[in-house]
């Protein structure tokens, strides 16, 4: 997730109206070796989550609902052009124990490298060969030490500063392509589940722009994972959705930042299949300070505002999580509260009841086009943007009629009593007590082989209700 200003946000949206011409083919890999576990089946839905190891105390792993979950992501390991992946001294313990109570509940246990601070060296690594067969070989052997079933692979963002000191070049995607193929033809490689984390534009291309044709992805990874997310922040010109479901229903064009609608346009368009595509869902949201006029202009008894004025420079506390004492972030730059909100935050602080409704005395919103929910104080001035078990059953919505693979949550630990967990878990067509779908895999890629074909011809009376006009 970012927390400060990020260049790649300010990147131009790709509007695209033609679809493309070449849909991907389905994905190759190389024939497995036989002494290493047999690959997931390939239609299999995708209930994960991103475990935060900073929040391991608080969010103990023998207290995670882990029957809810496929896959679990352990967060991160960060890249190093000396030693490739860094682990902490808390990984040697937390790791093998995260791995133990996965397996213990039939759960892929996945590590995550680089998050939006440990992804400063990617372009160092992947961009030098001697480099790309060192961080092959350091994966092989932290895959057989932890038992690992797979790796995630969170790069924010390839040809671009990120955080603001990755080293970056033209080269990124380009690179970061030949190091997977050179992971997925190492014996050990070749059998684990591969994953990214991507921002809601393919990745960049060698002029900056988002990539046109990401195909050669589909066929190394088992899905990536679109962080549909910190759409709006403290570094937007106004407040807004954190993670909007749609922005072409916006009512003010430039107000049309991102959404999952776009997002997973734009992934598919450029080659990865949509049972390919994961969205991946806050247990967040951020705050800003709005002033009274500005979030209520027909005064209290009025409706919210969406996307009013802030003050950029006056950036209120989030939750316990958050802190208001300046660190030093990888790049050396000083950081202060983020104002993020998780979930449990906004119950347990009083904006929200245990039921989701608003608490007495706060304005409350569920905005039509973003179907997302927004609280404001008017007290304090103080206005969050988060996601809530209606906006998530949308998205989870979303996620079934377009037949995409399933949903990854930032982060675990955000969520109060499963209230986000099971909505979007229900919506998506997962079963209350296991891991299975209530539809069946075929049914799902039928759906999804359907919106293909429509993409295509644009003619499916089926498919026009539920494959979006504009994006
Ligand atoms: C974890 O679960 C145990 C046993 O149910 C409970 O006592 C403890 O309070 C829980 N810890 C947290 C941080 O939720
Ligand atoms: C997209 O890339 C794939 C894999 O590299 C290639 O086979 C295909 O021809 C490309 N498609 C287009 C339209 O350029
Ligand atoms: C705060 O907003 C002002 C006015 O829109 C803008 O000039 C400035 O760059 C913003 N500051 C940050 C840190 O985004
Ligand atoms: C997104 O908005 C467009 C324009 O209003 C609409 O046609 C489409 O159905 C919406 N899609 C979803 C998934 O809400
Ligand atoms: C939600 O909880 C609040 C506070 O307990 C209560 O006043 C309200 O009636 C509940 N709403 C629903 C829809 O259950
Ligand atoms: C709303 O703001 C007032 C004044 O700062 C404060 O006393 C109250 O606790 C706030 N409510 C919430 C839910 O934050
Ligand atoms: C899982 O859920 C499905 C659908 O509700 C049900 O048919 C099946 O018996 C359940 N399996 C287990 C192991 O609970
Ligand atoms: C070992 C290594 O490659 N470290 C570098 C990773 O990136 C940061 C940020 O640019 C550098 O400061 C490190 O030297």
């Amino acid at each position: 997730m970012l927390f400060t200003t990020s260049v790649y946000v300010k990147l131009a949206l790709l509007v695209s109206a033609s679809i493309a011409s070449a849909l991907p083919s389905p994905p190759h890999r190389p024939a497995a070796a036989s002494n290493v576990r047999k690959r997931d089946d390939a239609s299999a839905p995708v209930a994960a989550s991103w475990y935060a190891n900073w929040h391991a105390t608080d969010v103990p792993l023998a207290n995670l609902s882990w029957s809810k979950y496929t896959h679990m992501i352990y967060s991160f390991g960060t890249t190093s052009a000396t030693e490739y992946v860094s682990l902490t001294d808390q990984d040697q313990t937390l790791l093998p124990d995260f791995v133990k109570n996965a397996h213990a509940n039939n759960v892929k246990a996945l590590l995550s490298i680089g998050g939006w601070g440990g992804g400063t060296n990617y372009s160092t690594i992947v961009g030098d060969a001697t480099h790309r067969s060192g961080f092959v070989k350091t994966i092989a052997d932290l895959v057989k030490q932890y038992s690992l079933d797979g790796i995630d692979f969170d790069w924010e963002f390839p040809n671009g500063e990120g955080i603001g000191c990755n080293a970056h070049s033209a080269d990124d995607t380009a690179n970061f392509l030949s190091f997977l193929q050179e992971l997925r033809a190492d014996p050990t490689g070749s059998n684990l589940f591969l994953t990214a984390a991507a921002g809601i534009r393919p990745w960049n291309d060698a002029k900056g722009d988002p990539s046109k044709n990401v195909t050669g992805f589909s066929t190394v990874l088992d899905y990536v994972a679109i962080m549909n997310y910190d759409i709006y922040g403290s570094f937007s010109s106004t407040a807004g959705p954190n993670a909007p479901l749609n922005d072409s229903c916006v009512a003010d064009k430039s107000q049309a930042a991102g959404s999952a609608v776009s997002a997973v346009n734009a992934w598919h368009t450029a080659g990865i299949p949509l049972n390919q595509l994961v969205l991946g869902v806050p247990a967040y949201g951020h705050s800003y300070s709005v002033k009274p006029a500005a979030a209520l202009p027909k005064g209290s008894s009025g409706e919210l505002v969406a996307f009013p004025a802030f003050d950029n420079k006056s950036q209120p506390m989030g939750d316990s999580w958050d802190s208001a004492a300046p660190f030093t972030d990888v790049c050396g730059n000083t950081q202060g509260a983020s104002g993020v909100f998780d979930y449990w935050g906004l119950v347990k602080g009083g904006w929200l009841s245990e039921n989701g409704t608003a608490a007495e005395g706060i304005s409350h919103l569920f905005d039509e086009c973003s179907q997302t929910p927004f609280v404001y104080n008017s007290s304090s001035g103080v206005f969050v943007s988060y996601d809530d078990a209606q906006s998530l059953a949308a998205k989870g919505s979303f996620i079934k009629t377009m037949g995409l693979r399933g949903f990854s949550m930032w982060e675990t630990g955000g969520d109060y009593k499963d209230t986000l967990l099971d909505s979007v878990r229900s919506a998506v067509g997962f079963s209350d007590s296991n891991k299975t779908t209530t539809s069946s895999g075929d049914a799902r890629l039928t759906t999804a082989a359907a919106h293909s074909s429509t993409m295509k011809t644009g003619k499916s009376a089926t498919a026009t209700a539920t494959i979006p006009a504009t994006y």
